[in-house]
Formats: structure tokens, sequence, C-alpha cells
């Protein structure tokens, strides 16, 4: 359909496309997204924005029965298959029916990581979903979005690593972390490259304690040159 001279629209399976010889517009739905691209004068210049962009949809599949809450990637990838990346750049989890954040619960969570997903026991625990962070790389960058914090970056990846904790975010930038997170993101500081799609090699990923890239093995000697490399990277907490 023609809406003038110059505008021009149609709806593919994934959103609506507009386009004009300087402009084009795209709105995906649902969630929204918004781009817009600006030919000016010759070059293409993208713009986007995305809260949700990314995010896999909310997984629930036990009952805080017997031995607690178990939402872990093992299972989660079994019973859902093709529907969570190999390796999440980010996690959340929240009540189910509620919506609460898992941080403002009482409960204890003994798993809340990218690596083996989320574990709530012993046995009083909530009902709990998680969701898992796994973007392209082409799009890597969430804007703000309401409930998290700015992306911070406390630590260079020098002679250990590259050491995010939330702690340390939330005493160096008091008023602006919190001490209990819902929800972890990571990329990397040069790039916007979600942590997941880097490569390397990480040993802890969770919001509690938060985000660490080791150059070398947990107990291991301080090897010259270290067995890992980190690039810079820098977190966003959910809070709570
Ligand atoms: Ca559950
Ligand atoms: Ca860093």
């Amino acid at each position: 359909m023609v809406l003038n001279h110059y505008w021009s629209w149609v709806y593919f399976p994934w959103g609506w496309w507009w386009w004009h010889p300087r402009v084009i517009i795209i709105i995906h739905c649902c969630p929204i997204r918004i781009y817009i691209i600006i030919r000016w004068p010759w070059i293409w210049w993208p713009w986007h924005k995305y809260c949700e962009y990314g995010w896999t949809r909310w997984f629930d599949r036990d009952n805080p029965s017997g031995t607690g809450d178990w939402e872990t990637l093992t299972d989660l990838r079994n019973e859902n298959p093709g529907q969570i990346c190999d390796n999440p750049s980010g996690i959340e989890a929240r009540v189910v029916g509620t919506g609460t954040p898992a941080a403002l619960t009482l409960d204890t969570f003994t798993h809340f990581n990218v690596f083996s997903g989320f574990v709530c026991q012993p046995t009083t625990c909530q009902d709990y979903e998680v969701r898992f962070w796994c973007p392209q790389q082409s799009f890597p960058v969430p804007c703000d979005c309401p409930g998290w914090t700015a992306w911070f970056d406390v630590d260079d990846p020098t002679v250990t690593g590259d050491w995010e904790y939330l702690s340390i975010v939330d005493t160096l930038n008091p008023g602006q972390a919190c001490a209990k997170a819902s929800g972890i993101q990571v990329k990397t500081t040069i790039g916007d490259v979600p942590a997941g799609l880097t490569g390397e090699v990480f040993h802890r990923f969770g919001p509690n304690p938060g985000f660490v890239c080791r150059k070398n093995p947990e107990g291991g000697p301080e090897n010259t040159p270290a067995p890992y490399q980190c690039r810079d990277y820098e977190v966003r907490f959910k809070c709570p």
C-alpha cells in the first residue's frame, strides 16, 4: 500500500516496515522494538530502542515441593529444545504470578547464574520463573529499562582478571545499585559485545556475587602468561 509519493509500508512476519528514500522505520511487536535508519547524506545511520531485546520468555518448569524449586539450565534446555542459547549473557528470576523480584524475597538461592540456572532450597521456597539474555551480536545493547541499573565497570582485566562484584559496584556507587539483585547482564566495554558471545571463560556470572572473568583457574597458581584471556566487561543489575 502506498501512503504517498515517497512513503510505503508493508507487514513482514515480525513487524511493520515503512520506507522512504532517506528513512526506514521498523516497528516490531511484541514486545515493542523500534528501529529507525536514516540516510544522510549517503551514509545509513541506525538507531534502535528495544528494552526487552534478547531475553527469552519466562520459564517455570518446577514447583517448590520436596527439594525446592529447580529451574536448572540443563532441565530447561531438555524440556524446551532450541529456546535457550548455549552461552547466555544474563539471567533474571521472579516469583510466578506476582512478578515479585527474586531479590525481594527471603528465600535462599543455592544456584543463580548463567551456568546452572536457578535453584531455590530448601522447601520453603516460593515458585520462581527465570529467563535468560540471549542477544545477537548485531543488536547487542538493550536500552535503559525500568529496574535495571546503569552499566558499571569497576575493574580492569589486569593481573587476575576482570572482577565486577555487585557488592563493589554498590559500595563505589552509593544509591545507584543495591545489596541484593534479581538479575544481571554483562557485555564488553568496547564494542558492546554480550559476554556470552566473546568465547572467554567466566568464573562467576550471577546477580550475587556478580561477574568474574579469571585469567587463571580458581585455586591455581598465578601463571605467567595466564592460560585464559579476559576482555574488559561491564555489568548492570536488576535492583531489586
Ligand atoms: Ca518454578
Ligand atoms: Ca571491567
